[in-house]
């Protein structure tokens, strides 16, 4: 079996001589994981920079020096919600990231802390996509709010923020569609969304955008999370799937260059495979570190 990402990191730290093919092979490692150029240039410089000014540097020294200038750049941002506010939740991110299980996990998460849930129905797009909410609905106890297949997303919005007003629910978790007839009609839709979820919610500062993204993805993580956040600006990341991921280094450059916190973690198809993002345990892990 091809060794994690982490395990092979863990592997060149544990060797004795730290000379420059260290370097070289730290470095392909790096874009391998999907650091990206800029964040590995700059991380195997300071290593360098390390090694050189103390005459014995040790493997697992750089390792620590590493994870300490990555969490520098990581923040974390676990949403808490107004009682008694009106909070609204718009999960957004490309086709099959998770958007939809998400909804469902969070639903469960903050109904477990005694908040009333509605899930409104906003991926119109697919006919599926409905129905597939409707079952988190029962299975989660939340109401739903929904239209037509094809109907305007927007307008589903509307409608639950009016119904979650009349019925005093607290939270609004709203699944939109990852993807139209071409890029120009999502980026409207998502604007137009924005426009009319800021208009009606009360307090603004109860409105928050996720941006869903698959552990899986590897590079592409970066521009959808550019996309998606020169549409609408983005609260915060969520990242899915990291069960099945042997590397989430894409995460590192999307919060280094977009400044983008995370949120919470996927770590499974269940509901309880839900976790609020802990930046140490996500970096011990990318690095191997107690691997
Ligand atoms: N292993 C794993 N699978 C996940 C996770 N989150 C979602 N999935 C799966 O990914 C697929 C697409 O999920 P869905 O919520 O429909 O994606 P959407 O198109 O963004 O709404 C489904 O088969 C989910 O069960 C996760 O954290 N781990
Ligand atoms: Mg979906």
């Amino acid at each position: 079996m091809k060794k994690t990402f982490g395990a092979r990191l863990k592997a060149l730290f544990g060797i004795k001589t730290i000379d420059e093919n260290f370097f070289e092979e730290l470095e392909d490692m790096l874009i391998e994981g999907d650091l990206g150029a800029a964040t590995t240039m700059e991380l195997s410089d300071a290593l360098r920079m390390e090694a050189k000014k103390k005459k014995m540097v040790s493997g697992s020294e750089l390792q620590q020096l590493m994870k300490a200038m990555l969490k520098e750049k990581m923040k974390t941002y676990i949403p808490r919600l107004s009682a008694d506010d009106l909070n609204f939740f718009l999960i957004l991110g490309v086709n099959g990231v998770g958007k939809t299980t998400t909804i469902a996990k969070m639903a469960t998460y903050y109904r477990s802390q005694g908040n009333s849930v509605l899930l409104a129905a906003g991926d119109t797009f697919r006919a599926a996509a409905i129905d597939q909410l409707d079952v988190h609905a029962q299975r989660t106890q939340s109401r739903i709010v929904k239209q037509a297949f094809q109907g305007d997303p927007s307008a589903v919005l509307y409608d639950a923020i009016d119904s979650a007003k009349a019925r005093k629910e607290n939270l609004i978790l709203a699944d939109t569609a990852g993807r139209m007839h071409n890029k120009e009609n999502l980026v409207r839709e998502l604007k137009k969304m924005d426009k009319v979820v800021s208009s009606r919610i009360p307090d603004q500062k109860w409105y928050k955008k996720f941006l869903v993204i698959d552990a899986t993805t590897g590079q592409n993580g970066l521009s959808q999370a550019q996309m998606f956040n020169d549409a609408v600006s983005l609260d915060a990341i969520i990242l899915t799937k990291y069960d099945s991921a042997a590397k989430g280094g894409a995460l590192v450059q999307i919060c280094d260059k977009l400044g983008l916190p995370i949120a919470f973690v996927g770590v499974g198809e269940q509901y309880e495979d839900f976790r609020e993002f802990d930046t140490d345990e996500f970096l011990d892990t990318l690095l191997g570190i107690n691997g």
